[in-house]
């Protein structure tokens, strides 16, 4: 009954009230997160039938949440209220230049309310929640290590509750598209077996949604383990990035990304989650099961692999970027919405470009996309417009 259903934990999110390091910011202004709701409020912008399925508790953040993301078009009635646990919030600061350093573009040292800095475009798979000074999602090519602060508090939330046996399945399949990501197999035990259940459950028949996974590899969220680590053994506590002991790593990433039909994952975060370096070619290889894989290379653009045919690229959009939040899960908006429209790969990814400097030209997580129309005259432009 919806074009896209979308699972995820949405938080709501402080952001000071002026530039700072966490340390030092009196006061934050109230907004809210979730890569998953994200997505579903951009597809909604741009005219397709939604729903986020999550879980909240039954308290104000949660009823802000539920009614924010409604407001944006976008079913909440799936959403459940945890009687007990509260719902997650995080605080973070915007990337800051380090003092003194000029970066590429001319700026000098920017916060969160100075306005936009001039720099090359920035990646759809960026985002500042990787960590930057020593995670994935910043382009070492154009960009010099930004600070960004992000506190989480959502370790025992009523989203980290979500298991295979309390979210409703009929809330799940009724969709065209599944759209979930690896953060939600950070949050818990549960959660990764309900990812899991969701990925698995797919294959053979080929009936139900087509599932689409962003990898989103949030490395603080697997460092801290979260829910993970209390009993619950995933035996994947072996090699590359695996965790400490019996917590699962980000290897269970790739494992969840085998079982979907179509992928998205940073080259940066194919290298740092399970040591794949080589570009997208050799992430296609190493992981050819999903039907469509989306290798997203930064500022540069990203390559579209369907089945045995070679990569299509195509290069992102240059902007002035205000705030690179929010601008993978845009990325992921606008190439699902060319999915849903049967469009050729390069105008999936073109979509997903447009959306993704819509995203990273305002501040928020979100930002309105263009109209349908005005977004295909767009796409539509010759290959000399788009490089
Ligand atoms: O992609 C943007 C999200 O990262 C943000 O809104 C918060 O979901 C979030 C997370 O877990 O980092």
């Amino acid at each position: 009954d919806v074009d896209v259903v979308c699972l995820g934990e949405s938080m709501v999110t402080f952001l000071p009230s002026r530039p700072g390091p966490l340390a030092d910011v009196p006061s934050f202004d109230r907004s809210i997160g979730g890569a998953e709701s994200n997505v579903a409020c951009a597809l909604a912008h741009a005219g397709y039938r939604t729903r986020w399925v999550s879980r909240v508790g039954d308290d104000g953040f949660g009823d802000h949440l539920v009614r924010t993301i409604a407001g944006h078009g976008v079913d909440t009635t799936a959403v459940e209220r945890d009687p007990v646990r509260p719902t997650g919030i995080y605080f973070r600061t915007d990337a800051e230049r380090p003092t003194g350093h000029t970066p590429a573009g001319g700026g000098t040292e920017d916060g969160p309310g100075t306005g936009p800095r001039t720099e090359p475009g920035t990646e759809p798979g960026t985002d500042p929640r990787t960590d930057p000074r020593t995670e994935p999602g910043t382009d070492p090519r154009t960009e010099p290590p930004a600070l960004s602060e992000v506190l989480y508090y959502r370790a025992g939330s009523a989203a980290s509750a979500m298991s295979p046996t309390n979210v409703a399945p009929a809330a799940l399949g009724s969709g065209r598209v599944l759209h979930l990501t690896g953060i939600t197999a950070a949050l818990s035990a549960d959660c990764l077996a309900l990812m899991r259940a969701l990925t698995e459950a797919r294959g053979g028949s080929r009936r139900g949604p087509l599932v689409s996974f962003d990898v989103n590899y949030r490395v603080s969220l697997w460092r801290a383990g979260h829910g993970h680590g209390n009993g619950h053994g995933h035996g994947h506590g072996h090699g590359h990035g695996s965790g400490h002991g019996d917590r699962p790593g980000p290897r269970v990433l790739l494992e969840l990304a085998r079982h979907s039909d179509l992928v998205f994952v940073g080259e940066d975060e194919a290298a740092a989650a399970w040591g794949m370096h080589g570009g997208p070619e050799a992430v296609r290889a190493a992981l050819p099961e999903p039907a469509v894989l989306v290798v997203k290379q930064g500022s540069a653009g990203a390559t579209a692999f369907v089945g045995d045919e070679p990569g299509v690229f195509a290069p992102a959009l240059r902007v002035d970027v205000v705030s690179p939040v929010g601008a993978g899960d845009a990325f992921a908006a606008g190439f699902l919405a060319g999915t849903l429209r049967g469009l050729p790969v390069r105008e999936r990814l073109r979509h997903g470009h447009l959306m993704a400097a819509a995203a990273l030209t305002a501040a928020g997580d979100l930002a309105p996309p263009a109209a349908r129309e005005r977004a295909d005259a767009l796409v539509a432009l010759d290959a000399e417009a788009w490089d």
